[in-house]
């Protein structure tokens, strides 16, 4: 695998969980797969579970590992061409990615969606460069329009947890002071339609998430009737993602609190499991109450974060 950004790039999704199950299982049987390996880990933003958990999956493969937050202690890149760089930006990315290529086997990558423009950050402007200027595998950390790590570690937590051969799967948009990306709903309903749930997408007007990842999923607007026989609720919020109103893209055009996911809303679904890929803002997103119900799995979710890197850097390391 040289980029892992979707989830066809996985092929089979069956054997990818049952490759994941394995590795859980004995998550140091391929320790010598990573010998005098390095894994660079470049971000261009704020992370917890993403930061140690893989560095954890590359150390379970015996991989050596470098970690770089661009914003602290290198120098500010410049990303557009054409550009006399007179300004604060002493490097531009088209020097410092084969550079950073020039010590590793393996990069990931995060940085998000900035927001500037809708079509910059749809066409994966920044990722694309790391792909063709690095000569490395890539792998998306979060990228500007999708988590696939998160997503994959959020299936194989459904797989672990469901109670039926196809549960039913829904994603809830909630509340949160800030403009927030799409990549975690774009990716979890990427995966939610590659894999065999009975799969729907909860949000209020305006946040209709970009066709190419809604794909088949059906979309309720009525969030109460969407939760209704729920075996899974994952909730998130995101900024509008400007589809139907291409000029609100990334502006917050809600903070209705009716939608905090609280007691009343689990009430009505099947004693569902509740989900999220964390961090989370208690009070806006979610209630207390329900974040720390025997029914949440949000710690679970952040635990199987270091079996997708896993087998997603395992897989790497194998066509190398
Ligand atoms: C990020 C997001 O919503 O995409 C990262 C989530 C994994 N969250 C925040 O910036 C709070
Ligand atoms: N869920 C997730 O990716 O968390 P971090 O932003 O802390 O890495």
């Amino acid at each position: 695998m040289r980029v892992f950004q979707n989830a066809e790039d996985l092929g089979n999704l069956a054997a990818a969980l049952k490759e994941a199950a394995a590795v859980k299982k004995n998550r140091f049987q391929y320790q010598e797969l990573g010998r005098n390996k390095t894994a660079l880990l470049i971000f261009f933003n704020n992370s917890l579970r993403t930061r140690l958990s893989t560095q954890k999956a590359a150390m379970n493969l015996g991989m050596n590992v470098i970690v770089l937050d661009v914003n602290q202690g290198a120098w500010k890149l410049e990303t557009e061409r054409g550009v006399i760089m007179d300004g604060d930006k002493s490097e531009h990315l088209l020097e410092a990615i084969p550079v950073m290529g020039c010590y590793c086997d393996i990069i990931g990558v995060r940085s998000f969606a900035t927001f500037e423009s809708r079509r910059d950050d749809y066409e994966e402007k920044i990722l694309n460069q790391f792909i063709r200027y690095s000569g490395r595998p890539v792998f998306f950390m979060e990228s500007a329009t999708v988590h696939p790590l998160q997503a994959f570690a959020d299936l194989i937590t459904i797989e672990e947890y469901k109670r039926k051969a196809r549960p039913k799967v829904v994603l809830s948009w909630a509340p949160h002071p800030k403009a927030l990306p799409q990549a975690v709903p774009n990716s979890f309903a990427q995966w939610m339609n590659a894999a065999d749930v009975d799969f729907v997408i909860t949000h209020p007007d305006g946040y209709e998430l970009d066709p190419k990842f809604v794909g088949n999923a059906r979309v309720e607007y009525n969030q109460m009737k969407a939760f209704e026989g729920a075996d899974f609720i994952y909730a998130k919020n995101w900024s509008c993602p400007g589809v139907t109103r291409p000029e609100d893209y990334g502006k917050v055009l809600s903070k209705d609190m009716s939608w905090t996911v609280d007691a009343a809303h689990m009430a009505v679904t099947d004693n569902a499991y509740f989900m999220h890929c964390l961090p989370v803002r208690r009070g806006m997103i979610v209630t207390d109450d329900v974040i720390e119900s025997p029914q949440s799995l949000v710690i679970p979710e952040a635990a199987n974060r270091e079996i997708s890197a896993t087998v997603v850097l395992k897989r790497m390391l194998e066509s190398l």
